[in-house]
């Protein structure tokens, strides 16, 4: 695995960071450059290599235009098979560092290493050598054709499809930069709810172009793929898997894809879910619909990624049905199908469990799928910087027993690239834990809050601390104001931003409703999944089918996720259930206060536009939590009867006020702000 520093101290030098780094109050910010440093001016840096091509080339050249460090920089081929394809070996030196690699892959991922000890003011003193963890490390965007982006919230499509092939934005290349510079090396281009057309003739030609802007920076386009294609695209009768014809429609369609873009990566697919065609239509199973587009790609060496994310009603609990449905077919997928799981058994909330189906199928290639995009975590206005949460799964899944890692994107053609700009920070964060799971939270906000926010500035450490605990309390802060002690998806029909516990918009499916997952009554709340209910612990490994399968066990942060207690069961700490919930509740919206506060201080450091950017946002998040503490606490104080404890504040909100909050599906806007706390 990744980050071995040998502990051969060759030379020390420190990586001169102050003063000489950008000064970002110098140049007007938008946010555009991320946390790539800004061209030197002047002088450029000594780097050597004769290693041809264009990924050496621009290795080279983001050296010579980014590299303060003093020395030189050799970059050379040498030959060593611990490295890999993609790995790289940074030996420190006398006047000189040298970066060792089998290929020019590794040599730019071993630039953009230096850079990042650069921003970070890491100094070199030992040689680093690092492979990635998993080989594939990918995005997903939810991009569609006519510009939109499902759960984007950071403008529109950076893919400007009407103006392709023949116009080129120069953010293609910028895009491919920016994740260059934290390992990504695929990216699927279009929405998982696909449209046929990505895959003609017309469209193919115009991702071509975007391929070959992302191959000298190591990326490889995957596209989403409609399993209605051959029907929808050229009329045949079928979609069937096992009818000869569309076998060889797709063969021949990748044929023509290889054709034209020779590296290109595969497919993505979501079948059979949330409406998509898929193989289960013509009465076959998945891994029958898998392995006839995996069979149609196999002569060029690319990979069908086969989603999971499942939920017919095989079962009355959601958060087992993905299991039913994938577990039996292990085994039975060509191996260069790779089975992309989401993190959680239902549906990136702010808080799941592990989906019971990582390590369940041990004969099947099994990848991560993780939701940059905050569409449960406050969208675009909230901090949720959401490190801790991939953190947290790799607690659970070792990455070993992963393929791969997939992030749905949150980005958009917004100046700044992802809406709120501390969401930066989880395009980074997902980058840097796909290369090196072992990556603490804290490490990952260290490298990234200098390289965007603060470097170059004079900022005191006290302050930068506060940053840190920021952005590292921030994703347990929005558990905590929107659904805390294991509760789920309490929010409005269709947009997920707002708290609407009582939803019950006619004719909806009742598991996308919050009271299918809450259960709230006068006995108490929380779903029942121990073996009396519906049993769904017993779709996990030991230790932790026993550790959830009891409330005396199961971990507080998930007791409402596997139990249905009473209001008044008594918590760990003492408090009954009622009162620890309200606590929580509170504690988020204290948390968001203090978050307030640490960009306050950071004031005088931080470029104005910046700092007023997250400062609004920060506002509007801190009115959310009070919306959304007021509005669950008050609807399920109506079934437990009991009143707040005295240390929790009352709410300012009134219930029927609550209610009437227009929660259409894309009217989200929050209650007025005068009818929020102002004591805080
Ligand atoms: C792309 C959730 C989201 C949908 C998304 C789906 C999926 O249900 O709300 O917008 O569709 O997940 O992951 O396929």
């Amino acid at each position: 695995m990744a980050v071995q520093a040998m502990n051969k101290s060759i030379s020390t030098f420190m990586i001169i960071v102050a003063g000489m780094l950008f000064s970002m109050s110098a140049m007007a910010y938008d946010g555009s450059g991320l946390w790539l440093p800004a061209a030197r001016q002047g002088d450029k840096a000594t780097v050597i290599s004769d290693v041809k091509g264009r990924k050496a080339a621009i290795a080279v050249q983001e050296l010579r235009d980014l590299w303060r460090g003093g020395e030189s920089v050799t970059l050379r081929i040498k030959r060593d098979k611990s490295l890999g394809a993609e790995g790289y070996r940074i030996i420190p030196g006398d006047g000189n560092v040298t970066v060792t690699a089998n290929n020019a892959t590794g040599l730019l991922y071993g630039a953009y290493h230096l850079l990042r000890m650069q921003s970070a003011g890491v100094g070199l003193d030992s040689v680093v050598t690092e492979v990635p963890a998993f080989d594939l490390r990918v995005l997903n965007h939810w991009d569609n054709l006519d510009g939109t982006i499902e759960r984007g919230y950071a403008g529109e499509s950076l893919w400007k499809w009407e103006e392709l092939p023949g116009k080129i934005s120069p953010r293609y290349k910028d895009y491919a930069r920016a994740n260059a510079s934290i390992g990504i090396n695929g990216v699927v281009l279009n929405n998982v709810n696909a449209s046929s057309r990505i895959l003609s003739r017309e469209y193919l030609e115009k991702v071509k172009v975007l391929a070959d802007i992302f191959r000298p920076y190591g990326i490889k386009v995957y596209l989403s793929a409609n399993f209605a294609a051959p029907m929808q695209l050229d009329s045949l009768p079928t979609a069937d898997p096992l009818d000869k014809n569309v076998a060889r429609w797709w063969k021949e369609k990748c044929n023509e894809i290889y054709r034209l873009i020779p590296d290109f990566g595969g497919f993505l697919v979501k079948a059979n879910s949330e409406g998509q065609p898929g193989p289960c239509d013509f009465g076959r199973t998945h891994a029958e619909g898998a392995n006839m587009m995996a069979r149609a790609l196999r002569p060029h060496g690319g990979k069908v990624m086969w989603r999971a994310f499942v939920y017919s009603p095989a079962d009355a609990d959601r958060a087992k049905q993905a299991y039913i449905e994938f577990q039996p077919l292990d085994g039975k997928f060509d191996d260069n199908v790779i089975v992309q799981i989401k993190n959680g058994p239902v549906d990136f909330q702010p808080r799941e469990p592990f989906s019971p189906l990582f390590g369940a199928m041990p004969a099947t290639p099994q990848m991560a799928e993780f939701q940059v995009t905050q569409e449960y975590l406050g969208h675009a206005n909230h901090i949720a910087f959401l490190a801790p949460m991939w953190e947290e799964f790799f607690g659970f899944v070792k990455p070993e027993s992963l393929g791969a890692v997939a992030g749905v994107a949150n980005i958009g053609d917004d100046d700044n690239w992802t809406g709120h700009p501390m969401a930066q920070a989880n395009w980074y964060a997902f980058g840097r834990l796909a290369w090196d799971p072992s990556l603490t939270s804290r490490e990952i906000v260290k490298e990234w809050l200098p390289a965007t926010v603060y470097g170059g500035t004079a900022m005191p450490d006290d302050v930068k601390s506060g940053l840190e605990e920021m952005m590292l309390c921030s994703r347990e802060a929005v558990v905590d104001y929107m659904m805390p002690l294991g509760l789920h998806h309490l929010f409005a029909f269709g947009h997920h931003y707002g708290p609407e516990p009582w939803c019950n918009p006619e004719g909806a499916r009742p598991d996308w409703l919050p009271s299918y997952y809450h259960r709230a009554d006068s006995a108490g709340i929380g779903f029942d999944r121990s073996p009396s209910g519906s049993n769904a612990t017993a779709q996990y490994p030991e230790p932790y089918r026993s550790l959830y399968a009891s409330a005396s066990t199961c971990p507080d942060e998930l007791l409402l996720w596997f139990h249905h207690l009473p209001w008044n069961y008594k918590m760990r700490s003492g408090a009954t259930l009622w009162d620890e919930l309200c606590r929580s509740y509170e504690r988020g919206c204290i948390t968001v206060s203090d978050m307030q506060k640490a960009w306050t201080a950071a004031k005088p450091y931080i470029d104005p536009q910046l700092y007023t950017d997250v400062e609004t946002r920060l506002a509007t998040q801190a009115r959310d939590a009070q919306w959304w503490k007021d509005a669950c606490l008050l609807y399920f104080g109506e079934f437990s009867g009991m009143p707040l404890p005295a240390d929790v504040t009352a709410p300012v909100h009134t219930l029927e006020q609550l209610r009437a909050v227009d929660l259409g599906i894309t009217n989200f806007e929050s209650p007025s702000t005068s009818l929020l706390n102002s004591k805080r």
